[in-house]
């Protein structure tokens, strides 16, 4: 439905509204708990309409801390992603980072109980941490880190892959507070054969609540980044329930899968973590590129490390009207996984020119950069600014989707935004 996102965008964004509409109506039963009070007379509510409700700030989103200005995939698991222009300050806002859940959020969270253990075998030992040990015994590091989900962009791959069809926006770069992973791990003793770590979370398989929802890790060289963090804070602020409250792991750069949200676990392995969505198709991609439809044999398949160069046109808001010869400016965001973003072009005439934009240095390793310029446009009419970023390894993104993948991940495709001028 979001295949064409950029010329129909108008389109697209009403279809969003009464998705969500539909997802709140659909839980009449849930309205005491928006409301904050029992909904007197409720069975007499109109179906096609919502309650004012008593106060301005009074969210539609049912997921809390959320934004309801989120466009919601699914609501059993909760995934939704951001609008694109609501991606334009550097740090993502807490309440507008995308959701992307495998299963149930935990329910009952008590920070006071939360224990993480480390283990495994290349452990030296077992430890198990209270969240106040971890945050008294290590020493406290902020960074901004950009995570994405390996699935971002699906929608565009043709033919359709499984999965949520994600637009452009389940990725996002935040302030991340925490301790490092790396401080915890050699506190535990890391073993020379370690290779890898692997997480688990406290979340609930859908179906099968004895089944583990999704445990997945990086190489034992990732983990021991200084960026690496095992993070309680976002933006300052408490992690919201559904991106993991009150403890994840935050791994810029790599598949945002990596990222173990709830975690209650680290295991040590002395080899590559064969946990849930490790093998198979799950964040794996071809060795080779193939042709699209393929039938890939698992064997043939390889986990997704590093993410590749992308960027994104944040303002103006697709759909703009700029009125007549006004100059504007147009900017965004460009991240490479582990390398850095070189250079940004923009193009308004379908990509026979390209103009350079402007370009900040990251906050740190792993954290988006902004980048913008000004534009006129010539004359009355449609345009669209097509962005392409160059990672510093030279590394160009693709105008057109590339490697299709038997489960749609990596589309890094140059994103697009329309604009008429009056
Ligand atoms: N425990 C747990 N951790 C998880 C997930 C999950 O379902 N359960 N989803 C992963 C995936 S696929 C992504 S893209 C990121 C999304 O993080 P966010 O919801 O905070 O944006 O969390 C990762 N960590
Ligand atoms: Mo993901």
């Amino acid at each position: 439905m979001r295949k064409k996102n950029t010329q129909n965008i108008n389109l697209s964004e009403s279809k969003d509204e009464s998705r969500r509409n539909f997802v709140v109506k659909s839980s009449l039963g849930l309205f005491a708990g928006l409301l904050g009070a029992k909904m007197v007379f409720a069975e007499n509510f109109p179906k096609d309409i919502e309650p004012i409700g008593l106060e301005e700030s009074t969210s539609k989103s049912l997921m809390p801390g959320k934004s309801d200005k989120l466009t919601i995939l699914s609501d059993r698991p909760w995934n939704a992603e951001t609008p694109i222009h609501l991606l334009d300050p550097i740090a993502t806002p807490t309440k507008h980072f995308f959701v992307r859940n495998n299963g149930n959020a935990p329910s009952n969270v008590n920070p006071e109980k939360w224990k993480l253990t480390i283990e495994g075998e290349s452990a030296s030992k077992k430890i198990t941490f209270s969240l106040k040990e971890l945050k008294s015994k290590f020493k406290h590091y902020s960074y901004h880190l950009t995570i994405e989900c390996g699935g971002n962009s699906r929608a565009e791959f043709s033919p359709t892959t499984e999965g949520n069809q994600w637009g452009n926006g389940a990725v996002g770069c935040a302030k991340w507070t925490g301790v490092r992973l790396k401080d915890v791990l050699n506190y535990v003793g890391v073993k020379a054969d370690a290779v890898y770590i692997g997480y688990y979370g406290a979340d609930q398989h859908l179906l099968d609540p004895s089944k583990v929802v999704i445990s997945r890790g990086v190489p034992i060289k990732k983990a021991m980044e200084d960026e690496s963090l095992i993070a309680w804070a976002i933006n300052d602020e408490n992690l919201p329930l559904m991106n993991g409250y009150p403890l994840r792991l935050v791994i810029g750069g790599w598949p945002a899968s990596v990222s173990g949200k709830w975690l209650t676990k680290i295991k040590i392995r002395n080899k590559v973590h064969d946990g849930e969505k490790m093998e198979g198709k799950s964040y794996r991609v071809p060795k080779y590129p193939v042709a699209p439809g393929t039938k890939v044999p698992d064997e043939d398949m390889e986990i997704i490390g590093s993410m590749p160069v992308k960027s994104l046109v944040t303002y103006p808001k697709s759909g703009a009207m700029i009125g007549k010869g006004k100059s504007f400016e147009v900017r965004g965001q460009a991240w490479a996984g582990d390398l850095s973003v070189k250079e940004v072009h923009i193009s308004i005439d379908f990509g026979v020119t390209w103009k350079k934009c402007t370009l900040t240095t990251p906050i740190n390793r792993f954290a988006w950069q902004q980048w913008k310029t000004r534009i006129t446009l010539p004359e009355k009419g449609y345009y669209e600014v097509w962005a392409r970023a160059t990672d510093s390894n030279g590394k160009i993104q693709p105008m057109v989707v590339p490697n299709w993948n038997p489960k749609g991940y990596l589309n890094n495709a140059c994103h697009r935004i329309a604009v008429k001028q009056l």
